[in-house]
């Protein structure tokens, strides 16, 4: 035994660590077959408590410098960098890195929508010309009396401007509310482009640039912002016009949508452009007799995190879990194929993968992952990819050589609310608008509204926060708006459903009565949070509850966070005007300017604050406390006590 097996001793108890039953039940297995995840090496790695508080730097060899986060002016690097340089270059990498994937992702879109309009690529189309126009209208191009090819090119050289623009704004930022935009316009932070956004960043984050942390946090703002308003939002409209937008579908969620007597393929990963032609894969009569040649009574295709996320919001596609999950899934034996392509792919998946004889597929140029096959995905001919993927799947079903154990569960819920469907489905067919919604948190039905988003990750209990901080909420007339891996956690929790209104407090409860709405609303993939920017942008408009996103008695919260990505969503967030919470733990040491500048400093310049605690019932407070705020700032915290009086009456009445 070596050393390494040796410290490796720490046992995980399942129902200690998630609350998600399946994956429970996945991990005793796993134990019985001598198979290791990420809860047990979790278990086993201690995390680092300097690099956790992010004092300590290793951008050059004179170093890597340790601070102590105890007593965090009483040394410097060796350079002489301080603390607070040190945490706010650290923290703006993180931003730069998080904003870089989310870019790159929405550049692929982009390139994609540019070789159909083209007709370079001719297994995708424009599927849905009226968002065309609704985009290319908000960011000033003239649709009238043009063909729809016109509108797309224009729309398309217009949206790369995001990416490689030099100077001037972001084509999005023309949908920013007017006193944000100003805001961001004082401070120096309207993005150019996000390439120079993130070429610069890194830049300042080398040895001997930027060494004064309120600078580099408005580079960091910047950078976030060429995130949220550029290249997640892009990668949101434009799959939205290649794909469909979403509206909402009843879905089936966890480990119980993977049949035995099916061939099961599970993507896992980002870009929606693989999974659509997946889904033409799977429909293929030829595919789809294979199968049944091999004995299988079908082709079964699922998805997992964020790309699940986008084809169940989009299409209704089952989706088996969340980040924690994916690992455990495979311990099904059930797997006959995984398909990635990019980002939050756990490279110890391939040894699991290995363990149950499942292939597992990389697909993107971008990630190849040691043990996994790569069959490249080409969108000049995406059936290639896809297609064989599927033949090698039904021929790992055909061999079955392991035992199946798939978790009998199985929620359904209702997801699939974009930001247009919320306008419809709150203001009616004929002029759908925003102002119902705001009339229902002006006169205090519901209390606010808050974006619940986000990772899961193996340091806190799976799911647990998300779903006690959701119940607060709801509880609390708070109506949520939730993606990514988050939004899993309350389908399997079973709060996405209509019924779930039960659960919300009274006036929230009377809101999605009236409508047929679950309190929790599924908007989609982490890109999608861009959704929810949006939304607040249309509250904004619609009146009546200030002049800036900052105004809004509303707040965000990733409560089992783990990416980059999500620090750059959280900051993107508080610099568009939103307080926004983290749980686990967070990569600043507390009491230093730098800190004092993100809790505090940034709320005090028109912009959105950070906060942060790992209980969600903390969480719920420090939220419900913000809300409440900007009620009494807007001047209508006294109708929702009215409103609130009125409910209690009307229903001692109807008992009497
Ligand atoms: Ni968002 Fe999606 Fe999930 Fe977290 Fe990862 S899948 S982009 S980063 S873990 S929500
Ligand atoms: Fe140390 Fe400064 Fe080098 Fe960082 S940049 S490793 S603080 S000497």
């Amino acid at each position: 035994m070596d050393k390494n097996s040796k410290e490796k001793s720490k046992e995980i108890n399942p129902k200690d660590v998630t609350i998600c039953e399946a994956t429970a039940q996945m991990l005793v297995k796993a134990k019985r077959d001598g198979v290791e995840t990420a809860f047990d090496r979790a278990a086993n790695m201690k995390a680092c408590p300097i690099g956790a508080d992010s004092a300590c730097c290793k951008h050059c060899s004179m170093g890597p410098c340790r601070l102590s986060a105890k007593d965090p002016y009483g040394k410097v690097g060796v350079c002489g960098a301080d603390i607070d340089t040190i945490m706010a270059r650290n923290f703006a990498r993180m931003v730069a890195s998080g904003a870089a994937a989310h870019t790159d992702h929405g550049m692929a879109m982009l390139d994609l929508f540019r070789e159909v309009v083209n007709g370079n690529i001719k297994e995708y189309s424009i599927k849905n010309p009226v968002k065309l126009n609704a985009v290319a209208t908000s960011i000033g191009i003239e649709v009238e009396g043009k063909e729809e090819k016109e509108i797309a090119m224009e729309l398309y050289k217009e949206l790369e401007k995001t990416y490689t623009q030099i100077e001037g704004e972001i084509p999005f930022a023309k949908r920013v509310p007017e006193k944000t935009l100003e805001t961001w316009r004082k401070q120096g932070i309207v993005p150019r482009g996000a390439m120079r956004e993130i070429m610069e960043m890194m830049h300042r984050t080398h040895m001997g640039v930027d060494q004064q942390y309120e600078n580099i946090t408005k580079q960091f703002s910047r950078t976030a912002l060429a995130d949220g308003w550029g290249g997640s939002m892009v990668a949101t409209e434009i799959s939205d016009i290649l794909f469909g937008t979403p509206s909402p579908v009843a879905v089936e969620v966890n480990m119980g949508v993977l049949k035995e007597d099916k061939v099961n393929i599970i993507v896992h990963g980002h870009e929606p452009n693989l999974f659509e032609s997946m889904l033409v894969s799977v429909n293929s009569p030829t595919l789809i007799q294979a199968a049944k040649d091999a004995g299988a009574e079908g082709l079964n295709l699922v998805g997992m995190c964020c790309s699940g996320a986008e084809m169940l919001v989009r299409h209704g596609v089952p989706h088996a879990g969340n980040f924690m999950s994916t690992e455990a899934v495979l311990v099904t034996g059930a797997v006959d194929g995984l398909c990635v392509d990019v980002q939050c792919i756990k490279q110890g998946l391939s040894k699991v993968a290995q363990c149950y004889d499942t292939p597992m597929f990389t697909t993107n140029p971008r990630c190849h992952i040691e043990g996994a096959q790569h069959i490249e995905f080409n969108e000049h001919d995406p059936l290639g990819c896809t297609d064989e993927i599927v033949i090698k799947a039904i021929t790992r079903f055909k061999n079955r050589k392991h035992k199946v154990e798939i978790p009998n569960i199985v929620n359904t819920g209702v997801h699939g609310f974009s930001y247009e469907y919320i306008n419809y489905m709150l203001g009616g067919s004929f002029r759908g608008s925003y102002t119902p919604l705001n009339e229902n948190i002006i006169n205090g039905r519901i209390r606010g509204v808050a974006g619940v988003v986000g990772c899961t990750n193996p340091r806190v209990k799976q799911d647990w926060a998300h779903v006690e901080l959701v119940k607060e909420l709801i509880k609390n007339d708070v109506l949520v708006l939730q993606t990514g891996c988050s939004q899993i956690a309350l389908a399997k929790a079973g709060l996405t459903t209509p019924e779930a209104a039960c659960m919300a407090g009274p006036g929230l409860q009377e809101v999605c009565e009236t409508v047929g709405m679950p309190p929790v609303l599924g908007m989609g993939s982490c890109v999608d949070n861009s959704r929810i920017l949006l939304a607040a942008s249309e509250m904004v408009k619609a009146g009546g509850l200030g002049d800036s996103i900052a105004d809004l008695p509303v707040a965000g919260v990733a409560p089992e966070w783990m990416s980059e990505k999500a620090i750059a969503i959280g900051q993107y967030f508080v610099a568009s005007g939103v307080y926004t919470i983290f749980g686990v733990t967070f990569p600043i040491v507390e009491g230093t300017k730098f800190h004092q500048l993100l809790f505090e400093g940034l709320e005090e310049q028109g912009m959105g604050k950070w906060g942060y605690t790992p209980d969600p019932y903390e969480m719920a407070k420090m939220m419900i406390a913000h809300i409440d705020k900007k009620r009494q700032q807007l001047g209508i915290d006294k109708a929702r006590e009215r409103v609130l009086v009125d409910m209690a009456d009307r229903r001692e009445l109807e008992v009497a």
